[in-house]
């Protein structure tokens, strides 16, 4: 992957390895959230409408974490190739805290939603939001007390993925950065861009699931492969 030639427009998928050397606990470690939390104890609607206390307080605890961490090299290198790159670019992250904005990047696209924004569902608003929901606030559009965390549960919707597979499509490069190909369609998007002659590129501490798609593989901390593999795109 040396090379960039006819390269120009650059799809970008980043998980929640991305943010692991920021402190910020992936899904699927060994010490990962989901041992505290069985994953349909909270990350679904209907573990929601069953148990909404133990919903909120877990996403209130993940967002105080989220606004706690800061940007490691690899968002910043990332939020540098925005800068820097002249094609088109599309980082879409499966994360939900902000740390590719907090490093300066702007083509920034949240798949499944952010930990710092609150939904309401009574009038559809969506505020900035770095307090707590458990104790439930009003929203400050319609003054209902029916805000949720804004994140993409198991079976619902992930955002934007017009916009996502439209950039898929006219991709001719694909990196996959610190995820783990477990959930889907996020891992489905290196099939969707190679499928359309895009080339793959996959970093991470471990192979992904899907790890064969790719047509190259590194293996290493993303706060090392990430900002070498940048230098290498802008020359
Ligand atoms: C490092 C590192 C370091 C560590 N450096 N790397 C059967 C088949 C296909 C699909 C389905 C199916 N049954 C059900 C489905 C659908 C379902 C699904 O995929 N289920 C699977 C479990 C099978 N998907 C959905 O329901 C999605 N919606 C949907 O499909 O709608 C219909 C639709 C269809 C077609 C098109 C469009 C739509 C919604 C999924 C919502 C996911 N939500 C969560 C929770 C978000 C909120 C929160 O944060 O709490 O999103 S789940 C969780 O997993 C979170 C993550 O974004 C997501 C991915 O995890 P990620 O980022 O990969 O983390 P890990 O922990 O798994 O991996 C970390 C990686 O980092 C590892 O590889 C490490 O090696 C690496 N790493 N340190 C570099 N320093």
């Amino acid at each position: 992957m040396g090379r960039m030639d006819g390269i120009r427009n650059i799809v970008i998928l980043t998980g929640a390895g991305i943010s692991a050397e920021s402190g910020l606990r992936t899904f699927r470690a060994e010490d990962g959230l989901w041992e505290d939390h069985r994953v349909e104890d909270v990350a679904t609607p209907q573990a929601f409408r069953r148990d909404p206390e133990l919903v909120q307080r877990f996403y209130d605890l993940r967002r105080e974490n989220v606004l706690a961490a800061l940007p490691n090299p690899a968002h910043d290198a990332l939020a540098r190739l925005d800068r820097e790159w002249r094609g088109d670019l599309l980082i879409v992250t499966q994360n939900i805290d902000d740390l590719h904005e907090r490093a300066g990047a702007s083509r920034v696209l949240h798949m499944h939603g952010e930990a710092l924004s609150a939904w309401c569902t009574a009038c559809d608003a969506r505020h900035r939001w770095t307090g707590t929901l458990l104790d439930r606030p009003p929203c400050p559009a319609c003054g209902a007390a029916q805000l949720r965390p804004d994140i993409v549960w198991f079976g619902e919707m992930p955002y934007q993925m017009d916009r996502i597979f439209a950039a898929l499509a006219r991709a001719d490069l694909f990196v996959s950065i610190g995820t783990s190909g477990a959930v889907y369609p996020a891992a489905g998007f290196v099939q969707q861009a190679a499928s359309h002659g895009a080339r793959t590129l996959e970093l991470n501490l471990e192979r992904s699931l899907g790890s064969s798609a790719f047509d190259e593989t590194r293996l290493g901390p993303a706060s090392e492969l990430v900002p070498q593999w940048v230098d290498e795109v802008l020359g």
